[in-house]
């Protein structure tokens, strides 16, 4: 078996001590060699309420060390099956817009041009979509239009904002789509919920194709249910997967920007995402966990625990495209 990296051995140096990176993994400079990169998206510039989703990253690295190194329910032990390392932050522009988003594509693009599988930690949702634009001309996407389950409070279709502006955390799948980098019909939104603009504010996307699992929807179905269709919807096509930590109740995760209650609970959460086992996954980002506004840590917790059980699904398709 080749030799991965491995994070510092938790039974040797206790979870406090040391450097903070994500999972106690090394630190590397580039994702040569990886195959899933570790990688923050420090940039709250689309926050269209309450910032400081820009500490996201920095807090979700420090939360991680409470992460140990095998899932208790699968038995995936994702150091052992591939290689993956922390890649450290994207550049970023806190002070202008358009070029904070064409560094982080840009970033991004280096990632996914070593052909590793990037699971990133934003910052705002708005960070998804010059992903996206990275991504979906990626190795693994090999230019198709990706698909997309998504966790969220929020459609985030807006088209604008104060004044025409098109980029802001509540456009970046409009946006996504109109550009191509999305196909509408294999997009999925589970947890949506909350008081909107008006009331046609879905209108464009479900008329895209958008299937839109409201939270009523999801408590009538469960989450067994609503992920047979939600992976179903996704097929075996490349495929996105984007977890806005205000999908969860803020009662779980109260240090986000755009808080709405009656949200899905940690172990729902949990629950949908080990089913997402049989997704094509090219790619993965934890979204809006926003330090400033958290309580002792609580939704960084939440950031990075959810950031294990995707590492672990993905880790695990690494190894079975490894073994053909
Ligand atoms: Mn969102």
């Amino acid at each position: 078996m080749p030799l991965y990296h491995q994070p510092v051995d938790a039974a040797e140096v206790p979870r406090f001590a040391g450097h903070s990176t994500f999972m106690r993994l090394p630190s590397v400079a580039t994702a040569e060699g990886l195959d899933i990169a570790l990688v923050g998206i420090p940039w709250d510039g689309g926050t269209t309420n309450r910032a400081g989703a820009r500490h996201g990253p920095r807090e979700v690295r420090n939360l991680s060390s409470l992460m140990r190194s095998a899932h208790h329910v699968s038995g995936i032990a994702p150091y052992e099956i591939a290689n993956i390392a922390d890649v450290g932050d994207l550049s970023v522009n806190p002070i202008n817009l358009l070029d904070g988003m064409e560094r982080i594509e840009k970033g991004m693009a280096q990632i996914v041009a070593n052909g590793a599988l990037p699971l990133s930690v934003g910052g705002d949702h708005l960070t998804t979509l010059p992903v996206l634009r990275s991504v979906s001309g990626g190795l693994r996407a090999v230019g198709n239009p990706l698909g997309m389950i998504q966790f969220d409070a929020h459609s985030d279709t807006n088209d604008t904002y104060f004044g025409g502006n098109r980029y802001t955390h509540g456009t970046p799948f409009r946006r996504a789509i109109e550009e191509g980098l999305l196909d509408p019909t294999r997009i999925v939104q589970i947890g949506i919920r909350g008081s909107v603009y008006g009331p046609g504010e879905h209108d464009w996307a479900k008329a895209q194709g958008v299937r839109i699992i409201y939270m009523e929807e999801f408590i009538r179905r469960g989450p067994d249910d609503v992920m047979a269709e939600a992976t179903q919807i996704v097929g075996c096509q490349p495929t996105y997967v984007t977890f806005d930590v205000d999908a969860i109740d803020p009662s779980m995760a109260p240090g986000t920007g755009t808080p709405e209650i009656g949200g899905l609970t940690t172990r729902e959460a949990q629950q949908m995402l080990r089913l997402l086992h049989p997704v094509n996954i090219v790619g993965a980002d934890v979204v809006e966990v926003a330090p400033p506004l958290d309580v002792g840590g609580m939704t960084a917790l939440v950031g990075a625990t959810v950031m294990f059980e995707l590492l672990c699904i993905i880790a695990n398709q690494v190894r079975q495209e490894r073994s053909g």
